[in-house]
């Protein structure tokens, strides 16, 4: 059995990538320089991959920026506004497609899937003309064969390229990108007879849209597709691979296929794949590649469960390899870079590293038998059994609360109209009040004050005072401006899931565990390890210090369970709704001390509400029973008068907006600016209730909208949303933002929403 892997984090061990490619766009890096170091990026991962026992190594995978957007350049699908910068130069106009320039937009971003990783998205319409050009996947599997290994390129396949592209602007909303599918085919054709020049033995095509609902059409698409590349003469062996969940309907298409090889995720879809292959009766004379190390979790394989799964695929199929569930890209590198993390814990941890030695003894001991990885084995079980007995994991105080949860302690006490009115009396805001969603700019003092605190240049008593100066300023800006409902502006917070995990029990922070979010950026997710508990109050006294500087109601600002989740490795020992509510209810103790330390506004925000509901729909049902019953667990412990908000970012929440309702939270903000008030009208028509609150000003743009502007959307927010129950405010938190912009938009946000009110006042 061969030992493989569908891709690598890209970055370095000290992100170099990063450094390069952000030095390249300062003008400090030649483009020279770095193809260089991208290119000894590659070779490192290739030889550490190698060296750790994978003997089929992939290429193609790494990218400058993503992989998506190196697909596109692949087939020529090159938007039109972007041609020119493409022709005059092939990286700065690489560099264009994913950034924007100043004239010229980016490709919009969204989510890979359910992952945090953010991919630029396909922008085609009826005109797109694809040309091959397959240089880079050449180019790169040619590095890797130079090296004497076994390399097989990796590609997005074309039926999840087109499933994942948009109508190009201009283009009507309704255009399928499926439709161009003929179109898009000989273009792969030519790109895997090049890789076959090139030397290839087995290509693999990525298809894990089809993990997806998908109609009937679409699964005949994905039939034609691989009709089609099988019946080439001049190609590579096929390895069509799926991941991130079951194949479902689309598992006999695939079987049937004239292609080589199926990859299928074996982790949580274990069971569904497996039931799905005994159905078609196996894969006789195809290569299975099983995903059974988790390739977007942290935690060391349970080796002898996965021998037993293997065990079974030798009876489905001619050859069974083995791999991770899908590329290695969603975790950090390499968990012995690790210094700070307790070494019995550190044990049950696998980063990118750990996982490709795991994946390596599998193979080994599916040729050769368990005796050939008896040492393996041994070091495995006490991993296993480290975990599974450890206090960490096993706090009786926390699992006693958990289980005594009732249905009226995620209800408030009264219901929405009369916490309404009480609200009212108590904290007698205007109409249209406004209100900001909670970061202000993230300045590069602070960065330093943080940076100088860990290096000791500075105490905690230092730190802290420049924090309260920061806080006194933020209040003292938004009362000058005339904002009704304040922040502190969360100066304090390097990253609003990590602030919070630093301060819980059970969480562990990671030092080097990157995990690339989109193009340059990276996060360090955290790893809910154990069971959740909060020792102290974690934002009490920042809040408090902020409400002691004004006669205005300060909001208390937390990050909500499902965000909580969502943005930190989880565990696979327990159900998600089971590690949800410790997170809630430790965050309930947070709600309950910030109200009886006077805050009269909380805002609990879950801006990942919406990204991780579950790939298929008959899955959401039980994600979102679990995810508001959380949410509402942290929230519901508070007096009638106590106002609750959320926020969430994202647009697209049609499908969740039922879920929003069941928040049950007073107040809602949402953004909405650049899509002119659109979440309005869903919520009317769904007929929301409650308070909200559609953003009036684009934060994510450094451009200032004019007084004029804002009012403008106000207005049509208005035609949705009654004026009792509207409030003013931008989009999303201001931390990305500069100061000169905040100031100069949140004054005219407050004096659009003055104006609407006086129109509202004096009706003409
Ligand atoms: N926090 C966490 N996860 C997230 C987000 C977050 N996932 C989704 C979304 N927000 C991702 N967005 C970003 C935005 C900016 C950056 C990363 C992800 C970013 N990172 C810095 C970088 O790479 O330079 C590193 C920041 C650091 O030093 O910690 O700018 O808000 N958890
Ligand atoms: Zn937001």
């Amino acid at each position: 059995a061969r030992a493989t892997v569908y891709g690598y984090p890209r970055q370095g061990r000290n992100r170099e990538l990063k450094k390069a490619v952000e030095g390249y766009w300062k003008g400090r890096v030649t483009a020279d320089a770095l193809r260089t170091i991208a290119a000894g990026l590659r070779r490192t991962n290739w030889r550490e991959l190698s060296a750790a026992g994978i003997t089929e190594v992939p290429t193609g995978d790494f990218s400058s920026y993503d992989h998506v957007l190196d697909t596109t350049v692949m087939v020529g699908a090159i938007p039109a506004r972007h041609r020119a910068a493409v022709d005059a130069d092939a990286l700065d106009g690489y560099f264009a497609m994913a950034r924007g320039t100043q004239d010229v937009a980016p490709l919009e971003m969204t989510k890979w899937f359910d992952t945090n990783y953010h991919y630029l998205v396909p922008e085609l319409g009826p005109q797109t003309v694809f040309t091959a050009d397959s240089t880079k996947q050449v180019t790169e599997f040619g590095e890797a064969l130079a090296l004497g290994l076994s390399p097989r390129p990796v590609l997005v396949g074309p039926v999840t390229y087109l499933l994942l592209a948009k109508p190009a602007p201009g283009i009507a909303a309704d255009f399928d990108p499926l439709t161009l599918l003929d179109r898009l085919l000989p273009v792969y054709a030519e790109v895997l007879a090049d890789l076959r020049a090139a030397g290839a033995e087995w290509v693999q095509l990525d298809e894990p849209a089809l993990v997806q609902d998908r109609t009937p059409a679409e699964l005949n698409a994905a039939a034609r597709a691989y009709r089609d590349l099988g019946g080439l003469t001049d190609r590579p062996k096929l390895l069509v691979a799926s991941y991130f969940d079951r194949l479902g309907d689309a598992l006999p298409v695939l079987a049937k296929a004239p292609v080589d090889g199926l990859a299928l995720d074996f982790t949580d879809a274990a069971a569904a794949n497996l039931d799905a292959l005994a159905a078609v009766g196996g894969l006789p004379g195809k290569r299975l590649v099983a995903g059974v190390v988790n390739g977007r979790n942290i935690w060391v394989n349970d080796l002898e469960k996965s021998l037993t799964t293997l065990g079974t695929l030798l009876g489905l199929a001619d050859r069974v390899d083995v791999a991770a569930s899908c590329s290695l890209l969603h975790v950090p590198l390499d968990a012995s870079l690790e210094r700070d993390i307790d070494p019995q814990i550190l044990r049950w941890l696998a980063f990118a590293r750990q996982k490709t030695a795991e994946i390596a003894a599998l193979a080994k001991g599916l040729a050769l038998g368990t005796d050939a990885i008896t040492a393996e084995l041994a070091v495995n079980r006490a991993a296993l059994s480290s975990r599974a007995t450890s206090p960490i994991t096993r706090d009786p105080a926390v699992r006693a609360r958990a289980a005594a949860v009732t249905g009226s302690d995620a209800r408030r006490a009264q219901a929405y109209p009369e916490r309404a009115a009480a609200q009212r009396t108590h904290l007698g805001l205007p109409l249209l009040p406004t209100t900001t969603i909670g970061s202000f700019p993230q300045t590069a003092e602070l960065r330093t004050a943080r940076a100088d605190l860990r290096a000791g240049r500075i105490d905690t008593a230092g730190y802290e005072e420049r924090i309260r100066n920061e806080i006194r300023d933020v209040i003292s800006f938004q009362e000058k401006t005339g904002i009704d409902v304040l922040v502190h502006g969360e100066p304090e917070r390097n990253d609003m899931v990590q602030y919070f995990a630093e301060q819980l029990t059970g969480y562990l922070a990671t030092q080097q565990g990157w995990v690339q979010s989109y193009g340059t950026r990276y996060v360090r997710p955290p790893v809910l390890a154990g069971d959740i508990s909060r020792p102290d109050p974690m934002t009490v006294r920042w809040t408090t210090y902020a409400q002691s500087l004004s006669d205005r109601p300060v909001k208390g600002m937390l990050t909500g369970p499902v965000t909580m989740l969502a943005w930190s490795f989880v565990r696979d020992d327990q159900p998600l709704g089971s590690t949800a509510r410790q997170v809630a209810l430790a965050l309930r103790d947070e709600v309950d001390d910030l109200e009886a330390n006077g805050a009269s506004v909380i805002q609990v925000d879950e801006p990942a509400l919406r990204e991780t509901l579950p790939l298929r729909a008959e899955d959401h049902a039980a994600y979102l029973a679990w995810a508001t019953e959380a949410f509402r667990l942290t929230t519901a412990g508070v007096r009638p008068q106590t106002q609750i908000h959320t926020h969430m970012c994202y647009a697209e929440f049609g499908d969740v907006v039922q879920a929003i309702d069941d928040l049950d939270a007073d107040v809602i903000s949402l953004e909405a600016a650049r899509s002119h008030m659109q979440v309005a009208h869903e919520l009317a028509e769904h007929g929301y209730p409650r308070e909200a609150g559609p953003g009036v000003y684009d934060i994510h743009s450094p451009r200032v909208p004019s007084q004029e502007e804002s009012a403008a959307l106000l207005r049509t927010g208005l035609e949705a949303i009654p004026a009792e129950r509207l409030w003013v405010n931008p989009d999303c938190g201001l931390k990305t933002r500069g100061w000169p912009e905040t100031r100069a938009s949140l004054e005219n946000v407050v004096a659009a929403a003055r104006t609407v009110r006086g129109e509202l006042n004096d009706p003409t």
